[in-house]
C-alpha cells in the first residue's frame, strides 16, 4: 500500500504522540530492513500498522481474542500484550493487508516468538529504538544495533523483562522462547 494511504488510515487510529511514535518507527525499521536485508516495502508496512490496535477497547479485544480463536492465555497475561496479534487480526480485515510476513510482525511486535524472521526482528528493534524513545538502556541497544540485530534485541528483552519483573509482572511465555532462541543461538 502507499506510504501516505496508509499513514492516513493508521492516524485516524492513534493519538498524536502515538503517531509520532508510529513515524518513528517506520523511519527505523526501513533503516534496519536495508541494514539486515529484510524486505524494506514490508518493514514500511508492518512499521505504520503495528499499533493500530492499540486503543481498541479492552473488552472488545477479550471478546475477539475469544472468538476469533487467538490464543486464550493471553487474556491471563497484561492486557499490553493484546494489542498486537489484535492488531494484525483487525488490520488484514479493516485495512486489507494480506501479506503474512506483514500481518506477523505485527502479532509478534510486543511478546516475540520462538522463531522470529528478519522482517519480524526488524519490527521488534525498530519499535525498542525509535528516536522517541527514552527509557533507561536505549542508547546501549541502539549502539548495538548498529553491529548487531539479535544482540540489540537480547539487551532490549533482557531490559523489558528485568522491567516487568521489578513491577511484580508475569513475563508471557513466548517472551522467554524468543530471548532463549536468541541467548542460544549466540553460543553456536
Ligand atoms: O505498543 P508500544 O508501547 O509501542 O510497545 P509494545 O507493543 O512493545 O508494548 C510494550 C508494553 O507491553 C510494555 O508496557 C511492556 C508490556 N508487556 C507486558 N507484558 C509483557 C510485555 N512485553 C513483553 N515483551 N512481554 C510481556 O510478557
Ligand atoms: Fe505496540
Ligand atoms: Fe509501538
Amino acid at each position: 500500500m502507499d506510504r501516505q494511504k496508509a499513514l492516513g488510515i493508521v492516524k485516524e487510529q492513534l493519538t498524536e504522540h502515538r503517531y509520532i511514535h508510529t513515524c518513528g518507527v517506520m523511519e527505523t525499521a526501513i533503516r534496519l530492513a536495508r541494514q539486515y536485508g529484510a524486505d524494506e516495502k514490508k518493514a514500511e508496512t508492518a512499521a505504520i500498522f503495528h499499533d493500530y490496535a492499540k486503543f481498541r477497547d479492552k473488552n472488545e479485544m477479550k471478546q475477539i481474542i475469544e472468538s476469533e480463536g487467538l490464543s486464550k492465555d493471553l487474556l491471563e497475561y497484561n492486557s499490553e500484550l493484546w494489542h498486537a496479534p489484535v492488531g494484525a487480526l483487525l488490520v488484514e480485515r479493516e485495512a486489507n493487508i494480506r501479506d503474512t510476513e506483514v500481518l506477523n510482525a505485527i502479532r509478534f511486535h510486543t511478546s516475540g516468538c520462538e522463531n522470529m524472521s528478519t522482517l519480524d526482528k526488524v519490527i521488534y528493534l525498530a519499535d525498542y529504538i525509535e528516536p522517541g524513545r527514552h527509557f533507561p538502556g536505549v542508547e546501549e541497544v541502539r549502539e548495538l544495533a548498529e553491529e548487531s540485530l539479535d544482540k540489540a534485541i537480547i539487551k532490549a528483552l533482557q531490559n523489558t523483562i528485568m522491567f516487568l519483573m521489578k513491577k511484580n509482572q508475569a513475563i508471557y511465555p513466548d517472551t522467554f522462547r524468543f530471548y532463549n532462541n536468541l541467548v542460544l543461538e549466540q553460543r553456536r
